[in-house]
């Protein structure tokens, strides 16, 4: 006996017929939803609103607030990518503003150092006291400026000629040891292998054949480092050492150093006599107002046979600056850093970061 088919309800067949027609407007994700939110809403409608249904006039009624539903979340998305398009414009253009600030900042302190022809270098001068949020346009911009003569040039430790610098080499002994950097020796020998041009190590150093056999394996530069951060590459050297070690080093400067920015281990670093108390007297007295002749160091308590064992290292005067740059501009931001010899105003080193 063939079976009786049954005819839907008009429930049913709303429910058939609204869905169908909702996906054949668009396939678009929010279509769906609304049209899964109009079908409940029918599901648990009370049956006085099903028989309302029935009318044509419902009905229609019903499609012009899905169709409105559907319109109001498409603006909805339009809007807010639309937004977002515009913050990710002004971002841009605020850290390109930004960044132009930053690098006018590195200007603006090679124009300060320019200034300053004086026959010291100390804190007491404008070059020192640096710019702090200086309002430029709608950004601003702060400067420091920061002597690098007054630390150990370590690159200095091998000549052009490939030789030894002793006098470099003792002080670095000095420096890791009041730091409290164990295996000094190996560590500096190590490093003197990394910037020396041969291949032959040194007593307790390491040439291309130790970083060959690091996993994963390495080179000796045997050249100059570029940047402090490359010591961490060098053979015993660990992050936290080389960070210890960054106030009182840098890849810049002669073999004098400069008295009004060494730190107190630098000072002690100098000779044997030395001890840190007088060391720390030197600083200390800095601080009060910069020293513009070598000599009055002779004025501090007990200093004539510390003061013969130092002065021939040291200079009043700073030829090396590191000069940093922080600029903002709205929720824009770039740093500078740049590396300036007064001496003839160059620029050795520009980094934006
Ligand atoms: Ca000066
Ligand atoms: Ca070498």
């Amino acid at each position: 006996m063939a079976s009786q088919k049954v005819r839907p309800t008009a429930l049913q067949r709303f429910f058939k017929i609204s869905t169908y027609g909702m996906y054949a407007f668009t396939l678009e994700k929010p279509l769906r939803l609304v049209g899964r939110n109009f079908c409940l809403a029918i599901v648990f409608a009370k049956p006085s609103t099903m028989r309302h249904l029935n009318n044509q006039r419902g009905m229609a009624l019903l499609l012009v607030l899905a169709i409105t539903a559907l319109l109001a979340t498409l603006l909805s998305q339009l809007a807010f990518s639309t937004l977002v398009d515009l913050r990710l414009t002004q971002t841009y253009r605020d850290t390109t503003r930004a960044y132009y600030l930053a690098k006018g900042g590195i200007q603006i302190g090679r124009m300060v150092l320019a200034d300053d022809t004086n026959s010291y270098d100390g804190n007491d001068e404008m070059w020192a006291q640096g710019i702090a949020n200086y309002p430029v346009g709608t950004g601003e911009v702060s400067i420091r400026i920061t002597p690098l003569d007054g630390r150990i040039n370590i690159n200095k430790l091998v000549s052009s000629s490939g030789n030894i610098n002793a006098v470099i080499k003792d002080r670095c002994l000095r420096l890791f040891d009041i730091l409290g950097i164990d295996n000094s020796p190996s560590h500096i020998e190590a490093l003197i292998d990394w910037l020396d041009a041969d291949d032959d190590p040194q007593p307790a150093g390491a040439e291309a054949g130790y970083y060959a056999l690091q996993s994963p394996p390495s080179y000796c530069k045997n050249g100059p480092l570029d940047t402090l951060d490359e010591l961490e590459l060098v053979a015993g050297f660990s992050h936290d050492e080389v960070k210890k070690l960054r106030p009182h080093i840098s890849l810049y400067g002669d073999s004098k150093l400069h008295l009004n920015s060494a730190t107190a281990e630098v000072l002690y670093a100098l000779a044997e006599e030395m001890d840190m108390a007088t060391a720390e007297m030197i600083v200390a007295q800095r601080k009060t107002a910069p020293y513009e002749m070598l000599d009055e160091m002779k004025l501090l308590p007990d200093m004539d046979s510390f003061y013969w064992a130092i002065n021939g290292q040291l200079q009043v005067q700073a030829n090396y600056y590191r000069i940093d740059t922080d600029a903002r501009v709205n929720d824009g931001r770039r740093r500078a850093s740049g590396v300036v010899k007064k001496e003839n105003n160059s620029l050795l080193y520009f980094q934006i970061l």
